[in-house]
């Protein structure tokens, strides 16, 4: 409709399935599957579907999340009961309780969302595609044998296992606001995965409560996991420019140490300001430009989407991500086009709302410019001992 095309010779393959948007994690949950129709909306308004490959997600196999995830917890997630109104009891397996509800069509959900990054994986894999997308992936915080902050099936796992059959090295990459916990321990112990992430750290008071500077792997040097988890805790308040000053340096050093043959970014949208469990102050853009870093690296690229609490926002996040991802964002008509289904989400920010500008209460911006520089430092001598 907008006249985008599919640039010559670059390959972004979409993965969803409106059927993962319909589920509900329970009366005023913060986990809206709903703003996964808000992105596409905004992504088919535009026309970028048509200048991507668009695959409907499919769910993984038994045999696939075993790839991962043990038996008896499979079982239980299969055939958990949903639970009464007002019962909040938590099951075996972190089930059930307000984080991680037992909901209508629950193992569906997660067979498909994991389905979605599993076909991802494969398409960059196979060289089929240069970046694949599948915004409704990105659940960093499931283990093994344990639901955990609103993920019960990890698909960024999932994936990553997929590209290690292929390729010997792959960085992950997490820029929710929350610690990337559940994806750093299934590789802690190894050094073909390496892991980054940047989230808020505040001790205890921040979900999950780890993350911290000094949590760089194994502690027992003959580990081959040891030193390959970068850690970037952070203060209320980052702004684009620390923030996306913070993303180059530290993914540059990264790629100079590590060479991996393959990205796994995971996408947060609740890094975004205004959103409502984060605490930054990152605008569309700053958050983009951490999507537009990976992409001109030239390495195989997929996009998993993840956390992200004010739809409107994460809509527009994601659509300009995948804009990116096609090579089409300088083209785009800032302003969103009227014929969006559900424009009216948008309006609420102003009357002609545009797809980057985002309303957010600006929070003081706690990171000093030492703090910054002192992350840096610490990183930079930890990946003196990672060599590819
Ligand atoms: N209480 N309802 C991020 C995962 C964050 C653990 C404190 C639950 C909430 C939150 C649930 C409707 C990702 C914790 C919180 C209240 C124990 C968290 C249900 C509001 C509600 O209104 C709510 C009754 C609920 C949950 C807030 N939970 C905020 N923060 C975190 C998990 C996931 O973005 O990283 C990736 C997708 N949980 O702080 C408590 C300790 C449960
Ligand atoms: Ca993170
Ligand atoms: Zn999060």
């Amino acid at each position: 409709r907008n006249g985008i095309t599919r640039p010559k010779g670059w390959t972004v393959s979409w993965h969803s399935n409106p059927a993962i948007e319909k589920h509900h994690f329970g009366h005023s949950h913060p986990m809206k599957p709903w703003r996964l129709t808000l992105s596409k909306s905004l992504i088919m308004s535009y026309g970028m579907h048509a200048a991507m490959d668009t695959y409907e997600s499919r769910v993984a196999t038994r045999e696939e999340l075993e790839d991962f995830h043990s038996e008896d917890y499979l079982d239980f997630l299969k055939t958990a009961k949903v639970a009464l109104p007002d019962d909040t009891e938590v099951m075996p397996y972190n089930l059930g309780g307000s984080d991680c509800p037992v909901f209508d069509g629950l193992f569906t959900y997660c067979s498909m969302y994991a389905g979605a990054s599993i076909d991802a994986a494969r398409k960059l894999a196979n060289e089929e595609a240069d970046i694949a997308v599948n915004w409704s992936g990105g659940l960093h915080h499931a283990k093994k044998a344990e639901a955990s902050g609103f993920c019960y099936v990890n698909d960024i796992v999932l994936a990553i296992l997929q590209l290690l059959r292929k390729m010997p090295r792959v960085l992950y990459i997490d820029i929710d606001v929350h610690h990337g916990d559940g994806v750093e321990e299934a590789f802690w112990s190894s050094d073909r995965v390496l892991t980054l992430s940047m989230h808020k750290y505040d001790g205890m008071n921040f979900f999950p409560g780890t993350g911290d500077l000094d949590r760089t792997g194994p502690i027992d040097e003959g580990n081959p996991g040891a030193h390959h988890a970068i850690n970037v805790p952070l203060l209320d308040g980052i702004d684009d420019e620390q923030y996306v000053w913070l993303f180059k340096t530290i993914v540059g050093m990264c790629l100079e140490q590590f060479r991996p043959s393959a990205i796994v970014l995971q996408c947060g949208a609740d890094s975004l300001a205004g959103d409502r469990l984060g605490r930054f102050n990152v605008q569309v853009q700053g958050h983009g430009a951490c999507i537009a870093f990976c992409k001109s690296l030239g390495l195989p690229l997929l996009l998993v989407g993840g956390g992200g609490y004010t739809p409107r926002n994460v809509a527009r996040a994601w659509a300009h991500e995948t804009s990116i991802a096609i090579g089409c964002d300088a083209t785009l008509d800032p302003i969103i086009p009227d014929h969006t289904p559900f424009k009216e989400y948008f309006r609420y920010d102003t009357i002609f709302p545009t797809l980057e500008q985002i309303l957010g209460d600006p929070r003081p911006n706690r990171n000093s410019a030492k703090r910054v520089n002192d992350i840096v430092q610490s990183i930079r001598e930890q990946l003196r001992m990672v060599n590819f």
